[in-house]
């Protein structure tokens, strides 16, 4: 690596001194740091950070394809990747981490302002002295033995208006990589700062030193953990874990934490203010080539991933449905009064057990080449598998390395089922413009027009497939009091409610009483400008039969969904009005090329008073959850409705 520089020249800092600067020319002569980074308040902050975590060489990352390729060697020299069967998967890696780090951990997940009120009762709070005093003895000394990469990256479009700029500082290569193909990493990014831009400064470490000739491990992390936001300074800090969520600090850290956070401070400086959101991106075009774009926000084991590649069925030749996002959207107001959205991210982490040429084609075309998998099983021929991809081979190398076959699996049963092969949250890393579905304005500096909002959980009963919010108050409503059955793949018990508004509840970075008076208020000042706001709906799609089968079938299906709810915004399509909203009737939807019965749609499309009445009191528990702060229109919305309901 021609950029690695030793640091071994670096003086003692004070530990926790961040105020305390190094004179730029000795900051820039002790880190090492290239021409190319003009930026002398981040070489200053890279020579401190180095000072405090004590790392042997630092490198700047540029983000080339050389330094990916080296770095991905070095990473199989010390068997952290191995490289896949490249007649099958060229380009492609597969890594197995530790089995103690297999997941984001919202436990270990803090929001450090000022005061508790400003984090709110769904987010871990600690006091940001307290946080950095910890901080400083865990980080003392922590990259002893290893590299400091610095990882520029851009959240969205390079020099985007809606774009901002991150650098991470990682003891771990594997998040290089890894960041290289989620967002836009590299020396570009240094043209986008200047000598002054601003960053989001992210720290991340696995918290493993090795001592002088100390033998590394494939998947260094340490057994404590925190992920750790600062909103006030806008820093970020993860300590321990090596990953998804927890170590590519673009994603849930930045993109939805930081950003949501940045996006209201906006407001709250007398801007417009603006919006991060965990929502995908799609664009849909009519035979009569209208394009219209919606953003939908789902849980975890929701389908989201699906519905963000969906296929047109049969029936609706002539549509056409492309992907700009599979998870985040950040949305900016115009001067014109329309809401932009950018996807911020560059590629997709998605979850690798059940994609599968049925439920996501264009998901597992992309998985082609160039990913990296973490956690899925390893075939005798040197490629992935994972459970819903096939019939399982009769012999494979399960994701902790074990020999693994059908029998193997049923001997050792976990939670009463097989083994599986793959860990549960196994994961690909792949670049977005791999995926067919991509549209052709993913990428596109300017981001695309909203026109509506879908919010989604997964629930057995109540909640019709798709309802419309009469106006933007209902639909922040429907949005605020969502809600979604656990599944048998998530910790804890099977079909409990969790309350998840927005589908935000691990990621909103302030207090989401005050989140929910953000999207009121943006709402509201859209309106008064005279723009046309999006509509809002909601979906569920897994309404169950009296034998706990799901009765929609799902997937492509949802695309009769979906074409009601544009044919809704040229006022086109039809509904039935009720307490919760308007909802199709069975002629409302387009049945073309399947047999769909009337009686299973009067099922799932049903609104039962009694349901609707408890539900509501589940919608209480959450507001006085969230009472501080909770915005009064939304107790006027339930209000309305328990009137509806004839209570
Ligand atoms: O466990 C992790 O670190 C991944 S979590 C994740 C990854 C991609 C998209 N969404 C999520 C999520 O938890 O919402
Ligand atoms: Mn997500």
């Amino acid at each position: 690596m021609n950029q690695s520089r030793s640091a071994a020249a670096l003086p003692s800092q004070p530990v926790g001194d961040r105020a305390g600067g190094l004179r730029a020319v000795d900051a820039r002569t002790m880190t090492g740091a290239p021409e190319w980074v003009q930026h002398a308040g981040l070489i200053e902050w890279v020579a401190r950070i180095a000072a405090l975590t004590q790392p042997e060489r630092i490198h700047w990352a540029d983000g080339s394809q050389a330094e990916y390729d080296s770095l991905c060697a070095e990473m199989v020299a010390a068997g952290t990747l191995r490289p896949l069967n490249p007649a099958k998967r060229p380009g492609s890696y597969l890594a197995w981490s530790d089995p103690t780090d297999v997941a984001r951990v919202e436990d270990r997940t803090f929001i450090c302002t000022e005061q508790r009120e400003e984090a709110g009762p769904t987010n871990n709070w600690i006091a940001p002295a307290e946080m950095r005093a910890t901080l400083d003895g865990l980080f003392a000394g922590c990259m002893r033995g290893r590299t400091l990469y610095v990882v520029p990256f851009s959240m969205g479009p390079l020099g985007s208006p809606i774009a901002h700029v991150g650098i991470e500082l990682s003891d771990s290569p594997y998040v290089v990589v890894n960041m290289r193909i989620m967002t836009r990493m590299g020396r570009a990014v240094y043209e986008v700062l200047g000598e002054d831009g601003h960053f989001v400064p992210c720290v991340h470490s696995v918290g493993k030193p090795l001592a002088a000739g100390q033998a590394d491990v494939p998947w260094p992390c340490n057994p404590t953990k925190y992920i750790v936001h600062f909103p006030d300074t806008r820093e970020i800090w993860s300590f321990g874990s090596g990953y998804g969520g927890n170590a590519l600090l673009g994603k849930k850290c930045f993109a939805l934490r930081i950003a949501s956070n940045m996006g209201r401070q906006d407001a709250l400086a007398g801007g417009i203010g603006w919006l991060a959101e965990h929502m995908l991106i799609l664009a849909v075009t009519s035979p009569q080539g209208v394009t219209r774009h919606v953003a939908a926000a789902f849980p975890s084991a929701c389908g989201k991933t699906n519905f963000a590649m969906l296929i047109p069925p049969k029936g609706f030749e002539g549509w056409s449905v492309r992907t700009i996002g599979d998870d985040i959207a950040w949305i900016k107001p115009q001067p014109d009064g329309s809401l932009r959205a950018i996807n911020p991210e560059a590629g997709f982490f998605g979850v690798a057990p059940g994609t599968s040429a049925k439920t996501n084609p264009n998901c597992l075309a992309s998985l082609s080449r160039n990913t990296i998998f973490t956690n899925v099983a390893l075939t005798d021929d040197g490629d992935v598998w994972w459970e819903g991809l096939s019939d399982p081979p009769a012999h494979l190398t399960d994701w902790q390395g074990r020999d693994w076959t059908p029998e193997i699996a049923q001997a050792n049963p976990v939670n009463g089922k097989p083994r599986p092969a793959a860990h549960p949250n196994a994961r690909f890393t792949v670049p977005a413009s791999q995926c067919p579905s991509i549209d052709p304005n993913w990428d596109n500096p300017a981001g695309v027009p909203i026109d509506a909002f879908i919010f989604g959980g997964r629930r057995s009963t109540t909640v019709p497939l798709v309802t419309e919010a009469r106006d933007w108050e209902e639909g922040v409503y429907m949005a605020a009091t969502m809600g979604s059955e656990t599944t048998a793949a998530q910790a804890g018990a099977t079909g409990i409610v969790r309350r998840d508004p927005f589908a935000m509840l691990p990621f909103c970075g302030y207090n989401m009483a005050e989140y929910f008076g953000h999207w009121l208020d943006i709402g509201h000042r859209l309106k008064a400008s005279g723009a046309r706001l999006p509509r809002i709906f909601c979906v569920n799609w897994f309404r169950t039969d009296e034998n706990g089968r799901f009765v929609w079938p799902g997937f492509g299906d949802n695309m009769r969904v979906l074409v009601w709810m544009l044919e809704r915004l040229e006022g086109k399509a039809q509904g039935v009005e009720h307490a919760f909203g308007t909802t199709p009737r069975y002629d409302d939807l387009v049945w073309d090329g399947t047999e769909f019965p009337r009686a299973a749609f009067e099922r799932i499309t049903a609104v039962d008073p009694a349901e609707w009445q408890r539900e509501l009191a589940l919608h209480d528990e959450l507001f006085s959850q969230l009472a501080q702060g909770l915005p009064r229109a939304l107790t006027r919305v339930r209000g309305q409705l328990q009137s509806r309901l004839g209570g």
